[in-house]
């Protein structure tokens, strides 16, 4: 649809490939940023009139579950989200994400698993590869929860990734960032998280037609509640899907290693 002219002006963006790990393509949902100065001028953060299409009703649908499964706080229900579109050897270099938004946000994995590199400084050592000091697998299906230090001290980047990978990073603006114009999706409002054994479904609590039959069953359950792994002093939590796919998280100097 981007490559049709099918979207808004600033929601799809493919830039040229003019050399290895340069190239991603991306897919801006709820607002547009930029993270550099663009050639009109606009210091890096959101637009304030950057034309793009509102949150797809499944992104949403996502960002529900987010929220009722405990992985974003219900003060951080994101409105905005960036989908990164990586063919083999693409990469997204070290950055800290704008303040524009708000903390915390996540990143969800899709297609093929890749390494997020974390670290006060992340060297290029060449096209498309870093070195940093900490590493974290981002097995398919997982969430990538970043906040504190890991948000706002620690750089990250996802290195000249092996095989085609799509992520998807939720953000709540801040409000005092929003685009002109921007009016919040009436459908992420006033969501709750579950608690562990109720039936805490907003739509439920508010509604008194409305089915009382449980919604949290076992079947509903996200497997991956049970598989968390935190390093909440780094303020990086991240959660998979189920067991099949490894997880490795390093720590200490990554030496010329390709990630
Ligand atoms: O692709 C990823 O998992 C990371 C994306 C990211 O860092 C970003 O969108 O700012």
């Amino acid at each position: 649809m981007g490559k049709k002219g099918q979207l808004k002006d600033r929601t799809y963006s493919a830039p040229v490939k003019w050399m290895r790990g340069k190239g991603r393509v991306t897919l801006q949902f709820g607002c547009c940023y930029n993270y550099a100065l663009d050639r009109q001028g606009n210091p890096p953060g959101i637009l304030k009139n950057g034309a793009v299409d509102p949150l797809p009703d499944l992104f949403k649908v996502m960002i529900r579950r987010l929220v009722r499964w405990n992985v974003l706080p219900p003060t951080c229900v994101p409105d905005s989200c960036i989908v990164n579109i990586y063919e083999k050897d693409d990469c997204i270099p070290p950055h800290i994400d704008n303040h524009d938004f708000v903390r915390p946000f996540c990143t969800v994995s899709f297609l093929s698993e890749c390494e997020i590199l974390f670290g006060s400084k992340l060297t290029s050592v060449r096209a498309g590869e870093f070195t940093g000091s900490f590493a974290i697998a981002l097995p398919v299906g997982s969430v990538l929860v970043i906040n504190g230090n890991g948000a706002d001290v620690a750089k990250h980047c996802v290195p000249a990734v092996p095989s085609r990978r799509i992520s998807i990073t939720f953000r709540k603006m801040d409000e005092s960032k929003q685009p002109n114009g921007y009016v919040a999706e009436p459908d992420l409002q006033g969501l709750e998280p579950f608690s562990d054994g109720a039936d805490t479904n907003s739509s439920t609590k508010n509604n008194k037609n409305a089915s009382t039959r449980p919604i949290h069953t076992p079947l509903q359950r996200p497997a991956f509640e049970r598989e968390d792994r935190v390093d909440k002093g780094r303020g990086i939590i991240a959660e998979r899907p189920d067991s099949r796919y490894s997880s490795r998280a390093r720590q200490g100097p990554v030496n010329r290693r390709r990630f």
